[in-house]
C-alpha cells in the first residue's frame, strides 16, 4: 500500500511517523515526489489543486484534520471517497476553549486585565450565568459537544445549523429565516460552522449588528466566516463589545493585522482544539482497513454539502 501525504504546508514527517507504526508494510511518499502520483491513499492539508486528479490509482482521500474546506477547494476532485477526523479529545479541547473564552467575557476578564494595567482597582457588577446566552453556529459533532459542556456549566444555550435538529438543553433554530432570532438572543456568539460557499463571509456587518449590545465574538472554526473590517468597525463603535478569534485566512496572521492591537479583540494562534498525530493515525489506519475490506470508511463527507 502506497501513500500520499500532499499539502502544501510542505513534508508533514510527524503524519508519515504516527501511521509507520499502525501500517508497518505501508510506504510512504510525500508530494511532490514523482512516486506520490501513484499512490492508493492520499492524506491531505491543503492540497496544491490539480494534484489529486493526477493520481491515478487513488482509492480515498483523507483529511488530516476536522476541516475539509482545503481540499474542496480543489476544483478537480477525482471521484473517489473524502474522509476526515472526527476525534472526541480534539471537540473536548475546543469545548474548554469555548468555555474560558465565554468565562473571560462572562467574569469581565478582558476589561479586569486592561484596568490591572493602569493599576486601577475596580470591581464590576456580577452577570447572573442565565443572563449569559450563548448562540452556537454549527452543530456538527464539535459544536454540539461544545453545547453540551457549556449547558452543563449553566448557561442558555442556542444552538444554529442548516437543518433542525434536537438537542437536549439547547434551543435549536435552524436555517436563514430563523438566523436573525438566533442572533438577537446571543449574548456570546461562537462560530464553528464548516466553511462552505454559504457560510463564507456569514460573520459580516449585517449579522454582526443582529447580536444584542454588548455581545462577544468567539471563532474558531475558520478565518474565511468573518469580515475582518466589519468586526473591527462593530468594536470600535461600541456594538459588539470584544472577540476572541483563533483562526484566520493568512495563519500565522501577519503582524501588521490591526487585529493584533485593537482593544477589546485576543487573538490566539489556532490552538482551540489540536488531534493528537496518533489519534489520526489511528483513524486513517481504520479507515484504510474498512477500504481494503470494502466497508464504507467512517466520517466521509459529502462534497456537495461541503462537510
Ligand atoms: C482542523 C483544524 O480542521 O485544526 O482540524 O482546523
Amino acid at each position: 500500500m502506497d501513500i500520499a501525504i500532499v499539502s502544501r504546508l510542505g513534508k508533514l514527517e510527524f503524519m508519515a511517523q504516527a501511521l509507520s507504526e499502525a501500517l508497518p508494510e505501508a510506504r510512504f511518499f510525500h508530494w511532490p515526489e514523482p512516486e506520490a502520483l501513484s499512490a492508493d491513499i492520499a492524506l491531505c492539508w491543503a492540497p496544491e489543486p490539480g494534484v489529486l486528479a493526477r493520481m491515478p490509482n487513488l482509492r480515498l482521500i483523507h483529511s488530516i484534520g476536522a476541516g475539509v474546506d482545503s481540499i474542496l477547494a480543489d476544483p478537480h476532485l477525482p471521484p473517489v471517497p473524502i474522509c476526515r477526523i472526527r476525534d472526541e479529545g480534539l471537540a473536548r479541547a475546543m469545548a474548554d476553549y469555548v468555555l474560558w473564552s465565554v468565562l473571560y467575557f462572562h467574569r469581565q476578564f478582558d476589561r479586569v486585565i486592561v484596568n490591572a494595567g493602569q493599576h486601577i482597582w475596580h470591581r464590576y457588577e456580577q452577570r447572573a450565568r442565565e443572563k449569559m446566552r450563548v448562540g452556537i453556529m454549527g452543530l456538527g459533532s464539535i459544536g454540539s459537544e461544545v453545547a453540551s459542556v457549556l449547558s452543563q456549566h449553566g448557561y442558555p444555550v442556542s444552538g444554529w445549523a442548516r437543518s433542525r435538529k434536537d438537542m437536549a438543553g439547547v434551543d435549536v433554530y435552524a436555517g436563514d429565516a430563523e438566523l436573525p432570532n438566533f442572533l438577537e438572543s446571543a449574548n456570546v456568539l461562537v462560530c464553528l460552522l464548516p466553511l462552505t460557499a454559504e457560510t463564507e463571509g456569514i460573520l459580516n456587518h449585517r449579522h454582526l449588528s443582529m447580536l444584542p449590545e454588548d455581545a462577544s465574538l468567539i471563532l474558531c472554526s475558520r478565518g474565511e466566516h468573518l469580515v475582518v473590517e466589519d468586526l473591527l468597525e462593530l468594536v470600535k463603535s461600541g456594538h459588539v463589545r470584544g472577540a476572541i478569534l483563533d483562526v484566520f485566512t493568512s495563519e500565522p496572521l501577519p503582524a501588521c493585522s490591526p487585529l493584533w492591537s485593537t482593544p477589546g479583540i485576543l487573538v490566539t494562534p489556532h490552538m482551540s482544539g489540536l488531534a493528537k498525530p496518533r489519534d489520526i493515525a489511528s483513524q486513517i489506519a481504520e479507515n484504510i482497513a474498512r477500504l481494503e475490506r470494502g466497508e464504507t470508511p467512517h466520517s466521509v463527507i459529502d462534497p456537495s454539502v461541503g462537510y
